[in-house]
């Protein structure tokens, strides 16, 4: 499966510090930062700097680094935005993929929602 990059996109500008962010957490080879329009009281996007499409992308082509400081840099943000269920709260991760996910912005992003009772789905 070949995947094309958007070098366009508006992740791929914020990862070319031509879009200002609120970075929340910034590693060899990830980026966290709040999203512009948050669906919860706390909501903070983690992308890999690398140019991937989607998660599927990720997991095929990019180096066990970069996977491995991604899986780390997603399970970091939440414990920095302390809502981990060992806290007594939670939260919610969600990757939307591809036009039937409904995903805007074609850099993989995960999501990261927190800081209410978030129901069965919120997005
Ligand atoms: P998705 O539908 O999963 O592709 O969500 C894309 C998210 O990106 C959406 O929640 C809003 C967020 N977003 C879009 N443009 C910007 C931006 O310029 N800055 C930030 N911080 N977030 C953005």
């Amino acid at each position: 499966m070949a995947y094309s990059y958007d070098e366009q996109n508006i992740f791929a500008k914020i990862l070319r510090g031509e879009i200002p962010n609120k970075t929340v957490l910034e590693t060899d080879h990830s980026l966290a930062f709040e999203d512009i329009n948050p669906q919860a009281p706390q909501h903070v996007l983690v992308i890999p700097k690398g140019p991937y499409v989607t998660f599927d992308h990720f997991a095929s082509e990019a180096s066990e680094a970069e996977i491995a400081d991604y899986v780390r840099a997603v399970g970091k943000v939440a414990q920095m935005m302390g809502v981990t269920p060992d806290a007594g709260q939670g939260y919610r991760m969600l990757s939307n993929a591809g036009p039937d996910g409904h995903q805007e912005v074609p850099h993989l992003h995960v999501h990261i929602f927190a800081g209410a009772f978030l129901g069965r789905m919120i997005k």
